[in-house]
Parts: structure tokens; C-alpha cells; sequence
């Protein structure tokens, strides 16, 4: 094998997940609700939806969730979690109970890195307490001796794709400065408990998604720029007194931010297409270039003046945020996008060069060494695939799954990964693969938009027994670890 597929010896191996649909145990432990514990499953063609109650009447009823678009209740309507309805975060596919013996498959890969994130709301159920809830960090405290006695380092997003929904409910999520505060008290509560057994954090889990999703990803329901952009510079105070906050609990921890990038192509040589996939770049470039680079770029703001936004900040913040950026980036890159001047309009076009995932993702490995390069060109700092898999239905023949769709998108991915540290010089901490045991997709909700390489025996109801199964693609990327990535 050439050097060209070499790895680093101290290159982080392993695997990603996150508590909202993992995790489960919803409702123990003395968690509050999250905002994503009251929406259903959907599918290809079918938004999730948010529950609701009416408190007065006792009606109930349903609110699609859909892209750049609010999200509103009927009046005195309250998101609630409703009898006879799935929920798929409040079960998760049950890591609360199944954690040792999950952890046990992860090192049986030989695993050194367990991307995970803390439910906030398990931490503080309500968002706004003063005291944090006990069990719940002694939940966590378990998770992470676990890990320890693997030698498996956690990486552990602190929000992933979810919030205390009374957050929501009270504040209306990160349009309010006082989350701010509330997120503080959290990163503190972490810091302080766990210096000891994570060195690696990440603050916002795909923070520019805030823009197509702003309740997901910042607990704000109104859907406009201004909203959007007061929660976003809320978020990015908040991620660098979180990196001050780091430093003076304990340096040797390290803060990155999680940014969800895809590369964008211009349709044809046509300049103006050009033009557009250089805009359409920035719309994620702009967030890792406050919370990384450390200031806010010309071209956002003059969107902003073009767009009559005017943030509410303060004083102190714009110094804050250039002393404390983040000090790695964490990314998730799974396909890239193809845009036209003739429909600027469309988001994305059909890129003829490329296949697509059975919902509808192309399959790009080249978009991982473009984004390393991207990355590293701009901000010289360590870099973290912190994302990356195929989402596919699996089909279970005589106790096994022949995954090798799913083989063949991670090692071109591994290739790439590879072309980016030994041609192009680029610094990357690690790879976890993304969903590396099956469990509900972010997206749609599903179960059968498996991602594992472990599979997990459940439908989209929820019903099935949980079993864990090894699939093709387990045993291959225990080869990888072993081999460094010189077997592939
Ligand atoms: C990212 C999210 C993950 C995840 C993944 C796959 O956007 O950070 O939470 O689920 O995408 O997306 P999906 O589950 O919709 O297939």
C-alpha cells in the first residue's frame, strides 16, 4: 500500500451519535422535555410533526415541521407528547439501558473516539434552574467510565438538535439573550464534572443549519432573517464564553465548533454559476468564520444592511468573540450541492457526474477532501470528520446484513480523507463515522434510514427487540482501525 492511504498513529478512529436519537429514556432519570421529544416520525415525502393540546379545550393536533418556514401553533396550543403517538427521541433506540453493552461493540472495533452529546435537558430539564439534576450527570459519569475503561475518547456535543423545550416555551430558544446565560450555567456544570474524562467538546451541532431549520437547531420557532440572525450571534457569545469558561476551568480541554458543510458546485464553467456556489458556500462558511476566524465578515454584513437586519448586541461581545474562537473544527460533510444562475431559485440541481443515496444524497467522497482543504486553507486549524456515513435500508438475510453499499461509500470516503493528509498536508484529529450503530434519522425520524455498521433491531414504530447485529461493514471497519487505514 502506498503512503498515500496512510494514517496518523494517533488518528481518533470511531464513530458519532447524538442523545436525541440515541439516547432514549425520555422520560427517566428526572429529564425535562426536549423540543424534539414532542415530534413524530415522517418519511421520504412526510415532514415530522409537532404535537400539541389544546390546554383549555383539550383538543389536540398536529404542525408540520417544514424548512425556512415558522412554525405556528394554534392559539393556546402547547407542544405536548400525546397517548397513542411514537415519539422516536423519547426512546431513542435505547442507549440509556444498552450503554455497556454498546460501548462493548464500539471497542470490539477497536474504536478511540465516541462522538455522543448530552441531553441538555437531563442536565437541566427545564433549561432555567439554578441546580443542575443529579441523576443526570451521574448517567452520564457511568457513559464516560465506561468509555475509560475501553481508553475510548469521548467527544461530546453539548447541543445537539435539541433543547430544553420549556427554553422554546418561556424564551423563545436563543432569540433571547438570557439563553445565553442558561447555556453558561450548563457549559459550566459540564466543565467543572467532567474535565476529568473529556478532553474534547462541541458547542453547537451544525450551527449553520440554524438557517433552514432555526427550532431545531436554536429552539426559535419564527422563521425570518432577523430572527435568525439575533439567535445565531446569541449562539456565538455563547460559544466563546464557553471557550473562556474552558480556560479557566481547565485548559487542557479543547472547545471546537460543528459546522454541517457541503461543497457547492457551479452547474457549468458559466461564471455566474460560479458566483452562486461562491455565495451559497458562505451561507455555511459564515459561521465557522465568526466562532473560528473571529470576527464577522464583510459580505454578511452587508447582507444584513440589504436586508434590514440590525442586531441587538453588546459591547463586550464583538471582543469576546474575537479572543475566544473555537479552537478545532468539527465538521459533517455527506454530499455536495450543484447550483445554476438559469434556477437560482432551486437549491440544488441533479449533478450528472454523480449517484445518489436512496434519499436523494449524492455520493461525493471527493466532497470530503475539499472541505479538508476549504477548511484548512482558511482557518490553519485542526480539522474533525466528525460526520460522515450512508443512510440505507438494510435488509436482514439468515441474522446478517451484507452492507457492501454501505463499505463502498466509507472507504472512498477513507480514500479522500487519506488524498487530504498525505497530499495535501491537511491536519485532521479523526473520523466518526456517522450513526456507526443504526438509529433514528435527524431528517425524517425514520428507523430504516439506517447509517450503523451495528444494526439495531427496530422499525419506525419503535417496535422490535433492540437486538445488536453486526453487519459486513462492522468487520471491515475493525480492519481499517487495526490496519491504520493501509486496509481497505
Ligand atoms: C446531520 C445531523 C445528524 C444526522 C445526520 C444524518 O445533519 O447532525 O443528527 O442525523 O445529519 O441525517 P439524517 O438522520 O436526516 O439522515
Amino acid at each position: 500500500m502506498t503512503d498515500t492511504f496512510r494514517f496518523p498513529e494517533n488518528f481518533l478512529w470511531g464513530g458519532a451519535t447524538a442523545a436525541n436519537q440515541y439516547e432514549g429514556g425520555g422520560m427517566e432519570g428526572g429529564k425535562g422535555l426536549s423540543i424534539c421529544d414532542v415530534l413524530t416520525g415522517g418519511s421520504k415525502t412526510r415532514s415530522r410533526q409537532m404535537t400539541w393540546i389544546n390546554r383549555t379545550t383539550g383538543e389536540t393536533g398536529y404542525t408540520a415541521l417544514r424548512p425556512r418556514t415558522s412554525l405556528v401553533l394554534p392559539e393556546n396550543a402547547e407542544p405536548a407528547v400525546l397517548d397513542n403517538e411514537y415519539y422516536p427521541s423519547l426512546k431513542g433506540v435505547d442507549f440509556y439501558h444498552h450503554y455497556k453493552e454498546d460501548i462493548a461493540l464500539a471497542a470490539e472495533m477497536g474504536f478511540k473516539a465516541f462522538r455522543m452529546s448530552v441531553n441538555w435537558a437531563r442536565i437541566f430539564p427545564q433549561g432555567d434552574e439554578e441546580e443542575p439534576n443529579e441523576e443526570g450527570l451521574q448517567f452520564y459519569d457511568s457513559v464516560f467510565d465506561e468509555l475509560k475503561k475501553y481508553d475510548i475518547e469521548p467527544l461530546v456535543t453539548m447541543c445537539h438538535y435539541e433543547m430544553p423545550l420549556a427554553l422554546t416555551l418561556r424564551y423563545g430558544g436563543w432569540s433571547d439573550r438570557r439563553v445565553v446565560g442558561f447555556f453558561e450555567r450548563y457549559a459550566k456544570v459540564l466543565f467543572t464534572r467532567y474535565q476529568h474524562k473529556v478532553k474534547y467538546w462541541l458547542t453547537f451541532n451544525e450551527i449553520d443549519n440554524i438557517a433552514n431549520f432555526p427550532l431545531i437547531c436554536a429552539g426559535v420557532p419564527e422563521y425570518s432573517p432577523q430572527a435568525i440572525a439575533q439567535a445565531a450571534h446569541h449562539m456565538f457569545v455563547a460559544s466563546a464564553k464557553t471557550v473562556k469558561l474552558k480556560n479557566e476551568i481547565n485548559p487542557d480541554m479543547m472547545v471546537g465548533q460543528m459546522l454541517a458543510y457541503m461543497p457547492v458546485y457551479g452547474y457549468s464553467c458559466n461564471p455566474k454559476d460560479q458566483l452562486l456556489a461562491m455565495e451559497r458556500e458562505r451561507d455555511a462558511l459564515f459561521f465557522s468564520d465568526v466562532q473560528v476566524g473571529g470576527f464577522y465578515p464583510a459580505y454578511k454584513l452587508k447582507e444584513y444592511e440589504r436586508n434590514g437586519v440590525v442586531l441587538e448586541t453588546e459591547e463586550e461581545d464583538f471582543e469576546l468573540i474575537r479572543k475566544y474562537p473555537c479552537e478545532f473544527i468539527g465538521f459533517s460533510c455527506y454530499k455536495s450541492m450543484c447550483v445554476s444562475s438559469e434556477e437560482p431559485e432551486k437549491r440544488n440541481l441533479k449533478n450528472p457526474y454523480l449517484k445518489e443515496s436512496e434519499w436523494g444524497w449524492t455520493i461525493d467522497p471527493d466532497c470530503l477532501r475539499l472541505t479538508l482543504n476549504e477548511l484548512y486553507d482558511r482557518y490553519h486549524k485542526p480539522l474533525w470528520i466528525v460526520e460522515n456515513g450512508l443512510g440505507a435500508e438494510d435488509t436482514v438475510v439468515d441474522g446478517k446484513i451484507h452492507d457492501d453499499y454501505r463499505i463502498d461509500y466509507l472507504r472512498d470516503s477513507v480514500k479522500s480523507i487519506a488524498q487530504a493528509i498525505n497530499l495535501d498536508g491537511v491536519e485532521v484529529i479523526g473520523l466518526t463515522v456517522w450513526g456507526w450503530i443504526d438509529i433514528i434519522s435527524a431528517g425524517t425520524g425514520e428507523m430504516k434510514k439506517r447509517y450503523g455498521l451495528v444494526y439495531v433491531d427496530m422499525d419506525d414504530e419503535g417496535r422490535g427487540s433492540l437486538k445488536r447485529i453486526r453487519k459486513d461493514s462492522f468487520w471491515w471497519y475493525q480492519k481499517v482501525i487495526r490496519s491504520h487505514g493501509t486496509e481497505l
